[in-house]
């Protein structure tokens, strides 16, 4: 779009995201501050700065849900504009995305550790989508020896449960997998349920993959656990959050079922759906576990020391 050889970092990065070759909270911010780290080093142009703004909007405007695209890419950018010169602003913006990068890798390790805990010897764990944190969790707790067999969920329309399905056969541990509409049913064979995050509001509510919203329903009616990975950069105190559900294309949802047989039928295609905090037994960080009520001082960052647990 922009001519250059350093806008392609950001507009290769920003067509992989969209079109969800990148997915998952977690990658498409580290995706996001990597291509602003590509973009500050092979920049020739005149206004760094400048430019770096532009191309964050370029990235934020791929997917509206996850609160981590935005803070991953506001702490890449934190002090580049106090820096003086292109090669100033070029090492800031570097060392924030490595950082980024590193720490968010980190957190997502720890959080496994962390939450492993939770998971009673013998469990039957039912996850849903594809989360890395979540993944983390479950396969800490598996070789801590407390994890019999996991139900994960398709999820439906774009099936991120196989992406699931096949970690963990990979790493040796028991899966089955269910259509998104038998968890409710299943929860009868299931111990707990722990789930990922893409953004966490203020009030301790949780946006994730839709179905999830549900998924909980079953779990409390059945009193099952159920537990969010969330790394404490996808917490927001930004309302503006609050409404933000991704709707993509109806296609997607439609296509398999061939469109031309149901003249007349509109189809939607919502991707993610809110989790109130009453529902939500424990949010697993990598600074500790806590209540959904503890998620405005994590949001406003006020949350500090060492690992901590709160529940
Ligand atoms: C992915 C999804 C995941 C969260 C957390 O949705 O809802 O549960 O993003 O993932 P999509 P992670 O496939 O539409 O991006 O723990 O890997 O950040």
């Amino acid at each position: 779009m922009q001519g250059n050889e350093h806008w392609k970092a950001v507009e290769d990065a920003s067509e992989r995201i969209r079109s969800m070759k990148v997915r998952g909270a977690g990658s498409i911010a580290r995706s996001a501050a990597q291509a602003l780290s590509d973009f500050s080093k092979s920049y020739n142009g005149e206004d760094l700065v400048m430019d770096l703004r532009k191309a964050a909007r370029m990235l934020l405007d791929t997917r509206p849900t996850a609160v981590s695209l935005r803070n991953g890419i506001s702490m890449t950018l934190s002090g580049c504009d106090r820096g003086v010169g292109a090669d100033e602003v070029r090492r800031i913006v570097m060392d924030n995305a490595d950082d980024f990068v590193k720490g968010s890798l980190g957190a997502v390790s720890e959080i496994g550790r962390i939450g492993s805990e939770l998971i009673p010897n013998g469990s039957t764990v039912l996850t849903h989508c594809n989360s890395s944190a979540a993944l983390s969790m479950i396969g800490h707790a598996f070789d801590d020896g407390r994890v019999k067999e996991v139900i994960c969920t398709e999820s439906r329309p774009w099936r991120q449960g196989h992406i699931t399905a096949r970690w963990l056969a990979g790493r040796g541990i028991p899966v089955t997998m269910i259509v998104d509409s038998a968890s409710g049913l299943m929860m009868d064979e299931v111990d707990l349920v722990v789930v990922g995050a893409d953004t966490i509001t203020s009030e301790g509510r949780l946006f994730n993959k839709i179905g999830t919203s549900l998924i909980s329903l079953a779990a409390r009616e059945r009193g099952r656990p159920f537990y969010v990975c969330a790394e404490t950069y996808k917490f927001t105190s930004d309302d503006v959050f609050e409404g933000r559900i991704e709707e993509r294309d109806a296609s997607e949802v439609s296509d398999p079922l061939s469109p031309g047989d149901l003249p007349g039928v509109r189809f939607r295609n919502p991707v993610f759906d809110v989790t109130p905090p009453e529902r939500i037994s424990g949010i697993v960080t990598e600074k500790g576990i806590v209540e959904p009520s503890m998620a405005k001082r994590i949001a406003e960052g006020l949350m500090s020391g060492p690992a901590h647990n709160w529940i």
